[in-house]
């Protein structure tokens, strides 16, 4: 009997959601201990479900990186909403991730209570950014989330100085359920790499170019030209205004210059050989249907 309980392994999904901005991504990458999702002060930075995939004791746990609730306007912002609503309803365990330093909870707490749960599926609460505010308004904000309805824990944390996430690591790994692992034990990440280079550009354009650019910016990773020591990444940066075209180049190249070396550390951590990247910058008008 008790070899079995040391033998049982634990295996489930953690949807991360919350507000845009509110440090989801950043968590998700400080608990894997990995960059596998992008992380910028724009928000609705992250456009895609990203797993992140973490072994803990006897645990996989499989994180899924959300793009934040929030009223939808355009086409973009309702096709993220839509996906964000199947990012939680299969997961084993729902974090809410708060920005502390947002104050004003309502929002959040009205979406936790009209939050539509099933009986095997549990809630918790990450404050976040607690080095951004003083620990009286921080226990203020606590005692709010604790009249909620279905919250199971509340952590506090803060994510981007990697403070209190192993608390959280841990209640996650102890309330997954019993299940074999679903991923070899050493991935953190199931997206194809092709993606994951083209995120990390992403990630520095918006980065550098923060007022300048809009959000139907895309970057693609053409191809890769691998050898065993040496990786050439070819990428295409797509705008859709001249305009735009001459920003992200920026005065003799420097801009595209000052993102090729932003990425170049990154990309070269994840590929784990010599790098050479490639960008090219696309214009591309949204065609009109009339
Ligand atoms: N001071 C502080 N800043 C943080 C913390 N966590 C995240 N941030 C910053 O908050 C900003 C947003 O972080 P993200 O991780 O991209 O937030 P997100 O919730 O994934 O955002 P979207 O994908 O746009 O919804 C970035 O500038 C982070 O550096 C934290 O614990 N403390
Ligand atoms: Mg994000």
């Amino acid at each position: 009997m008790k070899s079995e309980q040391i033998n049982c392994t634990r295996c489930g999904f953690v949807a991360v959601v919350g507000e845009p901005n509110a440090g989801k991504s950043t968590f998700v990458n400080a608990a894997i201990g990995e960059k596998v999702s992008i992380v910028s002060s724009k928000q609705q930075t992250t456009r895609n479900q990203i797993r992140g995939i973490l072994v803990q004791n006897n645990a996989q746990i499989i994180f899924t990186d959300t793009p934040g609730f929030f009223r939808p306007h355009t086409a973009l912002e309702k096709s993220l909403i839509a996906n964000f609503k199947n990012s939680y309803k299969d997961a084993d365990i729902i974090l809410i991730i708060f920005d502390v330093s947002k104050k004003n909870s309502n929002y959040t707490i009205n979406f936790i209570n009209k939050m539509k749960i099933d009986d095997w599926q549990k809630v918790a609460v990450v404050l976040n950014k607690t080095d951004k505010i003083k620990k009286h308004y921080l226990f203020e904000i606590a005692k709010e989330f604790a009249s909620c309805n279905n919250i199971d824990e509340i952590f506090m944390v803060s994510a981007k100085y990697n403070d209190g996430i192993n608390d959280v690591v841990d209640y996650l790994a102890k309330n997954l359920p019993e299940s074999d692992f679903m991923y070899e034990c050493n991935k953190t990440t199931d997206q194809d790499i092709k993606f994951r280079l083209a995120e990390i550009t992403r990630e520095k354009l918006y980065n550098a170019l923060f007022a300048e650019l809009p959000y139907n910016i895309f970057v693609e990773t053409d191809h890769i030209v691998e050898t065993q020591t040496k990786a050439t990444i070819f990428q295409t940066i797509t705008v859709t205004k001249q305009s735009q075209k001459s920003i992200v180049i920026g005065k003799n190249g420097e801009m595209l210059q000052h993102i090729k070396n932003q990425a170049y550390k990154d990309i070269k951590k994840i590929m784990n050989k010599n790098i050479t990247i490639k960008l090219f910058v696309k214009c591309r008008p949204i065609s009109k249907c009339i």
